[in-house]
């Protein structure tokens, strides 16, 4: 109803066209008889563009004027992938575009795919954040998000020959999605000294003086919700050399070329996400990242703040800030130093109000990725943040000592400060005692973090502070707009697109899992989403797989909690196991298209083996003619945001495998679920709520469970172990050279088999044979496979990332949604 009122929206498609017109030939400066499909995307993108600004601008004025809490999503990463398309359907108006384009002579999916995906993320923490802000922006919480501004994201990837290329992404050629502020500017300081003075009472004042100034400008983006006019802003800082920076000196003397130099340093502290994925290598350039991004982040957080005028203990009524992960930790540390050193405060009140702003998201236990920053390191680049960081951890080990005295143990144990050599900074620990509430990411993640990696700050802060909050997936861009055929079908029989906003809605689905018109459909669109991969998969790869196969897929970030080892043994095993069998025997097998795509950090060997191995896997068994279309195995290259929406509708079973214990939640098993997939899965993450959710004869488990794992790592270690014979049968196979010189595949060989198999793949082997075994025998029955995945569907309703922002709202946050009066 608000698109009849509100004046941003086409009034029509000839409207719109006459926008689309407009931008090619003035903005643009190209004439109609040359625009191609680049140009068509530009131009829609700027048509739609335009429309964004106005809601964008009232919604900043309407937040402002009612002076409401603002929540800020503190994040390094933000993959936000297209925003054409979700622009068009958020706003309500796709089916316009498409009649307008048509007539302009484009098919609008080729106009969308036109578009660079904005890939400023790893993997699931960076996803994570861009479902959060479809959430926020939908239910009309006042919020921004904060984050860089990378001229380059996350890699390209190319498979060359069997192994992952990496090549750069720069992806800001045409951008039409941001607005640079040029007049949004913050000074960050780096490097120099504190100078210590006492003030006139006789209190001792600290102030950080010298060193270096790099600039900070601001570019921001404006984040439609659905079926709202609410648009809310994604702010990401872009570094630049401060003026009073550049080396006129140098310049004068003719050394021009040292001076565009410095310009250049400045600039690369924005230049490059950092492409680990729960790795963390302790990079000086990722620290600066993460300072200088703080840094702009809270300058314009209080500034803000500063406006109204209000005592500086009412910060906290209007400002949440959220830390995604440890990166942000920083800013606990600059606000307090901003509160004392710049405004004057006392030491406590300031405390108080810092702790009563922040709260910390943990998204991982494994130990490699917790942050640790090096002491000399930070007193090197930010000499007054290391100062109060000390005092912090004073003051905190001091209050344990009193609530628990002659513990020495627990002190060292709770420490910020690691007394190794070099100390180090632990970064969890600051960001928990710096905050008020500390969540973890699924039932099971939130209970490890509990009872493991901070079980001593549950005794020292009592349980309340640690809760949690299971993650969610915005159905706007992974249903709607990812399966429009599906969406459209479920709208059909749940009273229309109603559960696109309140997802719970989608329990109607249960009365028409009999229905046989319904179910047909239903099966017609698998059907159809498997035929379009099928296509992407010959026109990328050169295989012809069979949409009728089962089509078996994983796809995520490569890493060896993940377990594709795991999933490419199991492959090997399938074929040798056809292998071994009479053609006779073969005919009654089911055929089956095993699915990989992921990036493996650039500096991870072993994950880039098992890329390596697939591959090769792939190039033995997808031209064995024994086989045909039994068995085929192909690696999607570079897998990302965009690719998602087209992989996943096109799933019948996904793998979601990690060693129980690694992997804190997963969001696309969620994804592949919501999409009529089911999943073969260990007890892990959020595998253990959906399967509550949808219930267990839906969701193929397997495994051993997390409370086991410390005993089973312990027996491989002893040597109480003994490998499983239908895993050794696939080592021989590889160490024979079936699958290529057996040497490139030695090291993931070995880590199974010699090196205690941390990730416990030979332990949990059988049984995912076995599991996968009780998948083929299901599919063959493809009535009662529709049915689980029907009432899968039907049960999802959970797992929106809506209800997810609405607990961090209510129990995190405190904020409220600025419901918008769509009449006015
Ligand atoms: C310091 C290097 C580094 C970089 C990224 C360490 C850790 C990370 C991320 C926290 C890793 C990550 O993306 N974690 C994923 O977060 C998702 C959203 O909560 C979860 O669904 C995944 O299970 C978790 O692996």
């Amino acid at each position: 109803a608000w698109l009849k009122h509100q004046t941003s929206p086409f009034k029509d498609k000839d409207g719109f066209e006459r926008e689309v017109v407009r931008h090619v030939e003035t903005t643009l400066a190209r004439s109609l008889y040359n625009c191609d499909e680049s140009a068509a995307y530009a131009a829609c993108a700027l048509a739609f563009r335009d429309r964004l600004i106005l809601e964008w601008n009232r919604t900043q004025q309407r937040q402002t004027f009612a002076d409401s809490k603002r929540v800020y999503y503190l994040s390094l990463e933000f993959l936000m992938g297209r925003a054409l398309d979700n622009a068009m359907l958020n706003v309500g108006q796709k089916d316009l575009a498409k009649a307008g384009l048509a007539e302009l002579g484009f098919r609008i999916e080729d106009v969308i795919q036109q578009e660079h995906d904005a890939a400023l993320g790893n993997g699931g923490l960076g996803r994570l954040a861009a479902c959060f802000l479809d959430s926020l922006a939908s239910l009309n919480y006042p919020a921004w998000g904060y984050g860089l501004r990378y001229r380059y994201g996350i890699f390209k990837q190319e498979i060359i020959d069997g192994y992952q290329v990496e090549v750069p992404d720069y992806w800001l050629d045409f951008n039409p999605w941001e607005f640079p502020r040029h007049d949004v500017t913050v000074d960050i300081q780096f490097y120099g000294h504190v100078v210590k003075s006492t003030d006139e009472s006789g209190k001792t004042v600290c102030r950080w003086e010298g060193g270096e100034t790099v600039k900070a400008v601001a570019y921001d983006v404006p984040i439609p919700g659905y079926d709202t006019p609410t648009t809310n802003n994604l702010r990401l800082w872009s570094s630049k050399a401060a003026s009073g920076e550049f080396d006129f000196q140098k310049f004068n003397s003719g050394d021009y070329e040292s001076s565009v130099a410095d310009q250049q340093r400045a600039e690369t502290i924005s230049a490059v996400l950092y492409p680990n994925d729960n790795l963390d290598r302790g990079k000086e350039l990722r620290l600066k990242q993460q300072y200088f991004w703080v840094a702009a982040s809270l300058y314009d957080i209080v500034r803000r703040f500063k406006k109204s005028k209000r005592p500086w203990k009412e910060f906290p009524d209007k400002v949440a800030i959220q830390l995604n992960d440890t990166h942000p930790t920083l800013a606990i540390v600059e606000l307090q130093r901003i509160l004392v050193d710049l405004e004057g405060l006392e030491w406590d009140e300031a405390w108080n109000i810092v702790v009563n702003t922040f709260g910390y998201t943990n998204h991982t236990v494994l130990p490699e990725a917790l942050e640790k920053w090096s002491v000399p390191l930070i007193q090197h680049l930010l000499p007054r943040h290391l100062q109060i960081i000390y005092d912090v951890n004073l003051f905190f080990l001091q209050s344990v000592e009193r609530q628990f005295p002659n513990n020495r143990d627990l002190l060292r144990e709770v420490s910020i400060i690691e007394e190794s050599q070099p100390k180090m900074v632990r970064m969890a620990h600051l960001a928990i005692v710096g905050s008020h509430k500390v969540n973890g990411v699924a039932e099971l993640h939130s209970d490890l973090i509990k009872t493991t990696i901070f079980k001593d700050f549950v005794e020292i802060f009592g349980p309340d502070k640690f809760t949690n909050v299971t993650n969610g997936i915005t159905p706007r861009r992974w249903l709607h707009q990812a399966n429009p055929r599906l969406s459209e079908l479920i709208a059909s029989k749940t009273g229309g697109k109603g559960f696109l906003t309140d997802l719970t809605l989608l329990s109607k689905l249960e009365l028409y899992v009999d229905d046989k018109e319904f179910r047909k459909e239903w099966a017609e669109i698998k059907y159809a989403n498997k035929v379009r991969l099928a296509k992407h998969i010959k026109a990328t790869t050169g295989v012809t797989v069979s949409p009728s196969a089962l089509f078996d897929v994983q796809v995520k970030r490569i890493h060896e909690y993940k377990r594709q080892q795991m999933n490419i043994f199991g492959a090997i095993h399938r074929y040798l196991t056809l292998k071994a069998m009479t053609p006779e025997e073969r005919q009654k097998q089911l055929p089956r298209v095993s699915i990989f795509g992921g990036k493996a950090a650039p500096g991870y060997w072993m994950a880039k083996q098992i890329i390596h191995l697939i591959n090769n896997v792939g190039a033995v068994v997808n031209n064995d003619k024994d086989i045909g279309d039994l068995l085929k195995v192909v690696f999607l290259e570079d897998y990302n945001v965009s690719k998602a929406e087209m992989i996943i509708p096109a799933s019948d079973i996904s793998e979601h495998i990690s060693t129980a214990g690694t992997e804190a939640s997963g969001t696309s098993n969620m994804k592949f679920v919501l999409n009529g997939g089911l999943i073969i899965g260990t007890c892990d993450g959020a595998n253990i709520e959906i399967t509550r959710e949808i219930g267990e004869n839906n969701i193929f488990l397997f495994g051993n469970l997390a409370e086991d794992v410390e005993e089973l790592r312990h027996a491989h270690l002893y040597g109480q172990h003994t490998i499983d014979a239908d895993l050794a049968r696939v080592f021989d196979e590889i160490e024979r050279g079936t699958f290529g010189n057996p040497q490139d595949f030695a090291g993931m060989v070995s880590a199974v088999r010699d090196h205690g198999d941390y990730y416990l793949v030979s332990d949990d082997f059988h049984s995912y044979l076995e599991t996968h075994a009780l998948v083929d025998e299901a599919y063959r029955d493809q009535e009662q496979w529709l049915t689980k995945c029907i009432t899968s569907v039907a049960r999802m309703g959970f797992f929106s990332s809506d209800r997810c922002i609405n607990e961090y709202a209510e129990g995190i946050w405190n904020i409220e949604p600025l419901v918008v009066d769509r009449d006015k």
